[in-house]
């Protein structure tokens, strides 16, 4: 079997790290998304997605790394992907909320646009509105998972066993390190990602995302809680024109420690206050 992956991968790194536990043997390729290789006409002629990473076995050719764990569990027969129809059907819910609502908001709406040069959007205003609705969801996302697929007393997401949702989940989740997500706001959600981090491959399937993490960890990102601004933009004081009447609003704004910034009003309809107050805190998401 071959696997065209790279290494900080985030989709590439639960599948490498179940192949490492499961003792699979698979010839890697490396496709080096960090300088375009995925777009290239040889990777693209047998992946059109352009994403990364894609299993060969034989004559099947399998994108899709929840579907890649799947595929390999199965091949070996592996407990982590339990035969009980029941079973199964959890950790299969578990892998497809993962990867649609979680990843979706977590992966390309907060942590991708901030780390992938093409993924940013083409102007400040569209980067800050992305940003700020990733981190939402994100937040409202990683509540659920902390609060109902996980909660105090399970260790793995699917019960006591580790499945291959959590190869997924973990590795997915973990991403946010790179924007520095403090994950110590959602104990569940750490506690477990702390238990799969006991793989003994864990360290090493890592080693390269975590080389990317310390690489960027001198940059400031929009994350979870927000980041503190800097002590000379805390708080400020602006004046907004109201549209409506012309009265003028004296808004206090602050971003630090909030979800949003609030405004304090004599006269100006709330939804008005939000919104100029959205368009003049956006500048400081970035
Ligand atoms: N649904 C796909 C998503 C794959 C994916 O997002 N791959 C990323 C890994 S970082 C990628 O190749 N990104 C390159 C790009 O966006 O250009 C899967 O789960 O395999």
């Amino acid at each position: 079997m071959k696997l065209y992956m790279h290494p900080v991968a985030t989709t590439c790194r639960p599948v490498r790290l179940f192949i490492a536990e499961s003792g699979i043997s698979v010839e890697e390729r490396l496709v080096d998304i960090l300088a375009g290789a995925q777009f290239a006409k040889s990777y693209a002629d047998i992946n059109p997605n352009a994403l990364l990473p894609l299993l060969e076995d034989g004559d099947l050719r399998l994108t899709e790394s929840s579907a890649i764990l799947k595929y390999l569990a199965d091949k070996i027969g592996s407990p982590a992907y339990p035969r009980d129809l029941k079973e199964r059907a959890k950790v299969n819910e578990m892998m497809d909320w993962i990867n649609t609502n979680f990843y979706r908001d977590f992966g390309y709406g907060l942590c991708y646009p901030q780390l992938f040069p093409h993924l940013k959007r083409r102007s400040d205003e569209a980067q800050a509105a992305t940003l700020e609705f990733g981190r939402d969801q994100s937040k409202r996302w990683l509540g659920i998972l902390d609060s109902h697929w996980l909660n105090s007393t399970k260790h793995f997401l699917c019960g006591y066993q580790i499945t291959i949702a959590d190869y997924f989940g973990a590795c997915l989740v973990s991403l946010g390190h790179a924007i520095k997500v403090d994950f110590a706001t959602y104990p569940n959600v750490k506690r477990w990602l702390d238990n799969v981090a006991k793989l003994p491959n864990w360290a090493k399937v890592n080693e390269a995302f975590f080389g990317l993490v310390d690489s960027v960890s001198g940059q400031s990102f929009v994350s979870i809680p927000l980041a503190a601004a800097p002590a000379s933009q805390q708080p400020r004081v602006v004046r907004c024109d109201a549209p409506d009447d012309a009265r003028r609003t004296e808004v206090s704004l602050t971003l630090l420690g909030r979800d949003r910034p609030r405004a304090r009003s004599s006269g100006t309809p709330k939804s008005h206050r939000s919104r100029q107050c959205r368009s003049i805190a956006q500048d400081r998401f970035v």
